[in-house]
This record gives C-alpha cells, structure tokens and sequence, in this order.
C-alpha cells in the first residue's frame, strides 16, 4: 500500500487529494497545527467525513524538527507539500511571516524529505502568482516569472529550491503551476466564496451588499477538484517535471459577480459596491495558461467549465444559508 503524506490537509485542496488518494488505496497522512487537533470541529470541517480514515500528525512549518519526526516515522511514498499563507491580500500586510512559512517551511520540508525519506516523491504547491506581471498571455512553463507580492516571491523562492533539489541531489521533486482554483470548500476570504456566499446571504435576506475591490482583474479559474487530480499525475510520471494546470480561459472579477448574481436572478450591479481599501498596492492583472503540456503529457483535461463552478458555488451556499451552515462551515 502506497503512503502519502500532505501538509496543509485541512485545506480545501488538501480536503480533495485526501479523497483522491484515499479512494485510490492509499494509506493517508496529514500534518496539522497543534491547534488543529485541539479544536477539530472548527479547524477541520473540509476533512471531517474523512478523519477516522486518516493518520494526523502535530507539527509545525516553522520547526525543521517538528517536520523531521513526522517524515522519519511516516517514510511517505508521496508528498505533497500544500501547506502555505495563500492569501495574496495578507501578504502585503505582512510580508514577513508570509516568507516565513512559505519559503522556509517549503525549504525545512526540502531538506527533510532528503535526509529522511530520500525515495519519497515530492508536490509543491507553484502559483501562477509567480507570472504576476505577465510576459506573455497565455502563460506557460517557459514563461518568465515577474511576481506583484510577497506571496508570488515566495512561492517562486519555493519552486526554485525545488528544481534546485531535483538539480542537485537527483530527488524527485516537482512544481505544479496552478492557476486559482475553486470550490464550495474554498476560504471565504477568496474573491470567488466571498462573492458566491454574499449571493446566498443577500438573496435570502440576511445582507444586502457586497464589498469588492478591482473588478477588472481576470483570472483563469478551475475546479479544485479537477486540478488536485493534476497534482497526483504529476507524482505518477517516469521523470519529475514541472507543469501548469488551468482551464485557459480568463474571466473578470466582474463577469464572476454578475454570473452568480444572475444565478438566483439578481443584478450585481445593485449589490455590489467597490471598496478602495481592497484595492491591492500592485495587482496581477490577468492570469491565462496554456496547460497543453499537461494535457499532452499528464492527459489531464478540466472537467468543470466556469459556468459549472459558479453555479456549483452559489448553489452550496444558498444551501448553506438556508440551513443555518453558511457562518459556522469556514474557517
Ligand atoms: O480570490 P483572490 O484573493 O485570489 P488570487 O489573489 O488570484 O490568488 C489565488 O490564486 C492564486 C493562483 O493564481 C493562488 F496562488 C493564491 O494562493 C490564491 O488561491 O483574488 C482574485 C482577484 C484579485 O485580482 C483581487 O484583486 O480578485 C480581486 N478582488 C477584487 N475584490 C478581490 C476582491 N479579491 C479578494 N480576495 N477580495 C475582494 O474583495
């Protein structure tokens, strides 16, 4: 039986290649908070229906010991590193504890994995945040990288150890380049859940508006459950490259609000109301990839248009909302 081990489980990309991986015969380990354990009701909604098929360890991204015991005791076949600060906004609020975790957390598990479990084959978590101030569009893996945050240099300071320890040591360690990817699981600090569930909330009468910032900002999204089947095919291949994963369709921050406002027949433009403290100090302004290498190498293909995911969205959290579920299931 194959062993895979995942930090940043209790996350929505973690909650779906827990599925996956366990689904495919897998023994499943997760790292988590300390405070994770202590308050699992809260913390861990997205994996609850899974917890008593899954093996959870204390530790932290902060402590290199921490992380070695855990990788020495498992000895995982696989892993996949998803574990970050992830929200670009906090990243410019504070830089420094967003470096912090994504890039030394990211190098301790480097170097880990190396001295521990040499033979374990390792994911991280790319962005396409690392194109920020695109060259070209679409983007793809030849694309220059020209991050707009602390969070995009992070996760370029987190691809480049990674090919540097493939390059070094001969380990097998890959970056997957995702683009935003979506899900009724997602944070509601995202732009997508923030808006979706505000739909519910306005359309049953518990608010009346919503927020926002930059609304011509376009990005390139997916559903999380199709991109995490992205990841595991990488981890399949004979040699470890890295690869982009996106739909290669770009939509504005404008056409998402007015989509799933218009869902449950409303018109954003009476709800919505722009924000400039939410506007970012430097912007990523459009996100596009070319995934073709994925397709032609991984024969990995999206399953779920933008259409789906909006609609799969809203419907959740007018679910959510009419249950009584919108405000305690999130983070
Ligand atoms: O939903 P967002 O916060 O996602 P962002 O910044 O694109 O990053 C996400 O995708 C990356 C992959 O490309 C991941 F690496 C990263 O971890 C994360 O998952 O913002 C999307 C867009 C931005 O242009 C933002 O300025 O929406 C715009 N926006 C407008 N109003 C807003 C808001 N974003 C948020 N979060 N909240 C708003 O009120």
């Amino acid at each position: 039986m194959k062993v895979a081990l995942i930090t940043g489980i209790t996350g929505q990309d973690g909650s779906y290649i827990s599925e996956l991986l366990l689904d495919q015969g897998y023994e499943v380990h997760g790292i988590v908070r300390r405070v994770a354990l202590e308050y699992p009701e809260h913390r861990m909604w997205r994996i609850r229906h899974l917890l008593d098929r899954l093996q959870l360890h204390p530790a932290s991204l902060e402590s290199y010991p921490s992380l070695f015991k855990v990788i020495q005791r498992v000895q995982p076949n696989e892993c996949y590193h998803l574990a970050a600060q992830s929200y670009v906004s906090y990243s410019f609020e504070d830089e420094f504890s967003t470096m912090n975790a994504n890039v030394n957390g990211t190098h301790y598990m480097l170097s880990a994995i190396r001295e521990a479990a040499p033979n374990c084959r390792f994911y991280f978590a790319g962005s396409s945040e690392m194109f920020g101030k695109v060259r070209e569009v679409p983007q793809n893996e030849d694309t220059p990288f020209h991050p707009r945050s602390a969070y995009g240099i992070s996760k370029v300071a987190g691809y480049e150890l990674t090919r540097n320890y493939r390059e070094a040591y001969g380990l097998f360690m890959l970056s997957g380049i995702l683009y935003n990817h979506e899900s009724p699981r997602r944070g509601f600090e995202f732009v997508t859940r923030k808006i979706t569930s505000h739909v519910a909330r306005i359309k049953n009468g518990q608010a009346t508006e919503v927020r926002l910032g930059n609304l011509d900002a376009k990005r390139d999204w997916g559903h999380a459950r199709d991109y995490v089947r992205a990841m595991w095919l990488m981890l399949q291949q004979d040699t470890p490259e890295d690869y982009v994963v996106s739909t290669g369709e770009s939509h504005s921050v404008r056409e998402f609000a007015d989509l799933a406002f218009r869902t449950v027949g409303l018109n954003y433009e009476d709800h919505v109301r722009i924000d400039q403290n939410l506007i970012r100090p430097a912007e990523v302004d459009i996100l596009c990839g070319d995934a073709t290498k994925s397709k032609e190498k991984l024969n990995w293909e999206h399953s779920t248009s933008f259409e789906e995911l909006v609609g799969e969205m809203v419907e959740a959290d007018m679910k959510a909302s009419e249950d009584g579920s919108l405000v305690t299931n999130g983070p």
